[in-house]
């Protein structure tokens, strides 16, 4: 992506740019440029993404290597394919049969990209704006919320971070308690923030659901449809068919299914205006 000459002299907009928070990525490259000319993306503009940047589409080693030149311009927080990479290049776990990061994993590069990946936050908290992949559960205020992301970043950023990753997966345990240490904190931390979609009333995690609305199993509901503690406006993707509608105007999901064939969405978090782009051919 070349920005240049995007700006003419008579553009009007501000100096300081804008920032377009685009939804789950999913190595849906040539969709994100798509989006990005839609949206007229300059050089003084930012780019944030809700997590998810890789996997499944054809070209999560484009996504990355574009996002991270885009150097202080960028930001994301950490979804839980872009923690299933990290696993794999740190944990030892293996590339699945339905991965398609064959290409970045044997990239020269591909050591410098997750050392870049792996020190993007879990929460971005800036006060009119709230980012997070999956979700914030209502049994977190959100000083719990901001704490627990602190906390496990500072592990994946740390020089602990390869037995993080080695122990990273399961289901376990479902249910968040204060008391919670080690791993099984960290894996419930990280499990709310990047794979959460149901939760029960004291925010038992349910992981099989993954379709829409009209099917739930008994007892559960999407996390954000309990009473929430949240300032500002709380942006979110991981969820595809949801097709971004929650019911809560201050509650809004940016994932719309581009890997699935259907649309990438993107906010600009200055004036909240949506923009999308149909999924480009070859992103299935
Ligand atoms: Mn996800």
């Amino acid at each position: 992506m070349n920005g240049q000459g995007r700006h003419s002299p008579t553009d009007d907009r501000p100096a300081c740019g804008s920032t377009y928070l685009v939804g789950d990525i999913q190595g849906c490259f040539e969709s994100l440029e798509a989006l990005l000319a839609e949206v007229g993306f300059g050089d003084a503009d930012r780019l944030w993404c809700v997590g998810d940047l890789v996997n499944r589409g054809p070209d999560s080693l484009g996504v990355l290597r574009f996002a991270r030149s885009l150097d202080e311009r960028f930001t994301c927080v950490l979804g839980n394919h872009d923690l299933h990479f990290l696993a794999m290049v740190y944990g030892g776990h293996p590339h699945r049969a339905t991965d398609t990061m064959a290409d970045l994993l044997a990239a020269p590069d591909c050591p410098d990209l997750a050392d870049w990946l792996r020190h993007q936050p879990l929460f971005i908290d800036r006060g009119d704006w709230v980012v997070v992949h999956a979700g914030i559960p209502h049994i977190w205020t959100t000083t719990m919320a901001r704490d627990n992301a602190r906390e496990v970043e500072a592990v994946i950023r740390g020089p602990g971070h390869a037995g993080f990753f080695r122990a990273m997966y399961g289901n376990e345990p479902a249910l968040w308690r204060d008391d919670l240490a080690g791993m099984d904190r960290h894996r419930a931390i990280v499990n709310y923030f990047t794979r959460m979609r149901l939760v029960d009333v004291e925010g038992r995690l349910e992981f099989s659901h993954k379709g829409t609305l009209d099917d739930l199993p008994p007892g559960y509901a999407p996390w954000f449809s309990y009473p929430t503690e949240i300032d500002g406006t709380l942006y979110f993707g991981h969820w595809a068919a949801l097709d971004g509608a929650t019911g809560r105007p201050r509650v809004i999901g940016l994932d719309t299914g581009c890997v699935w064939g259907r649309t990438m969405t993107a906010v600009r978090l200055e004036d909240g205006a949506m923009f999308s782009v149909s999924a480009a051919e070859g992103c299935p």
